[in-house]
């Protein structure tokens, strides 16, 4: 029986699962060719690992790979139930406090190639137990469109379309009350505004697909509340890093927050990542703040008898 070993953590409630061992040899390269390679021979990985019955569509997958930049300690490639990310900011807060878990790191500053580009960590110290707060210096983030009209249920919203290492809509005028009690009506109206800008032909840079939309309400806790609908239908339990750092770019390009100052921001689940930028060469350097808590170690087994083998897949 074939055997992969793995850690789950979670990052403000949303789930991560690292996995190095057992994957397939992704050869030489890049990450981003790495995930290339990943994604056109091997995807049956991504669903044996992360769809059930072994997963679910919140868990987000980690896989460590070699990195090609020489700067970089690590390579990452993550993924969820119906494909793979950019990036992921709650996703690297979870890697680097599992590798501080398994005592490989300390606390420092770590450069992860991810395939969009390069992220630099800071693992910072604890008083007690493993170091398990982490900020993540992402990868520029800007607004591409602002205050773009779609049509949804009959009535026109606007939404900003911002990167952040992935594709967001922002949605501010949308209606909803991003509660905990709301989490169906907030997920089937993300889910059209996700429909919506793919008839309506709204697209990010180069016509890329915009998979992730955010809803936005104020906090009594933060600066801001938001519910994040990922590619696969399932909400982000964490604020979402990249997310916050496309809301970080649109918040700096409208003057609303400076080089530096800190924004708080809170997912529907209650969770915070602290937020802030830098300009940097003329671009927005986002730089995310959140922790990670270590859930649980093993190792998956794959029986070839197993009819489920594969996981579940649509
Ligand atoms: O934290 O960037 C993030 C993220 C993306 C999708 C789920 N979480």
């Amino acid at each position: 029986m074939k055997r992969i070993p793995y850690l789950d953590s979670h990052t403000g409630g949303e789930p991560t699962r690292l996995v190095e061992r057992g994957a397939p040899d992704l050869g030489a390269g890049s990450v981003a060719d790495q995930l290339a390679r990943l994604k056109k021979d091997f995807d049956t990985f991504r669903s044996l690992v992360l769809n059930e019955p072994r997963g679910s569509d919140v868990l987000v997958g980690a896989l460590l790979v070699p990195p090609a930049d020489p700067t970089c300690q690590f390579g990452v490639i993550y993924f969820n139930n119906v494909g793979y990310l950019g990036m992921c900011g709650h996703g690297t807060i979870g890697v680097m406090a599992s590798l501080a878990y398994q005592g490989r790191i300390g606390p420092g500053v770590y450069r992860l190639e991810t395939p969009v580009g390069v992220v630099e960590t800071t693992l910072h110290p604890s008083a007690a137990g493993y170091p398990n707060r982490v900020s993540v210096r992402n990868v520029p983030a800007y607004r591409y469109r602002a205050h773009v009209p779609v049509v949804v249920r009959g009535r026109s919203i606007h939404g900003d379309v911002a990167w952040g290492g992935n594709w967001f809509f922002l949605v501010h005028d949308h209606g909803l009350a991003v509660s905990m009690q709301n989490l169906e009506q907030l997920t089937d109206y993300a889910w059209e505004v996700r429909q919506q800008l793919t008839i309506q032909e709204i697209l990010g840079a180069g016509g890329a697909e915009i998979d992730h939309v955010e809803l936005f309400a104020s906090a009594d806790q933060a600066d801001s509340q938001s519910f994040v609908l990922c590619p696969g239908k399932a909400y982000d339990r964490s604020p979402c890093g990249t997310g916050t750092s496309a809301k970080l770019a649109c918040l700096f390009e409208d003057g609303r927050i400076s080089e530096g100052q800190i924004w708080r921001q809170q997912s529907v689940v209650g969770s915070i990542f602290e937020g802030s930028v830098q300009r940097v060469a003329g671009k927005i350097i986002p730089t995310i703040t959140g922790e990670a808590w270590m859930m649980a170690e093993g190792e998956l087994l794959l029986d070839e008898r197993d009819p489920f083998h594969d996981g579940i897949r649509v």
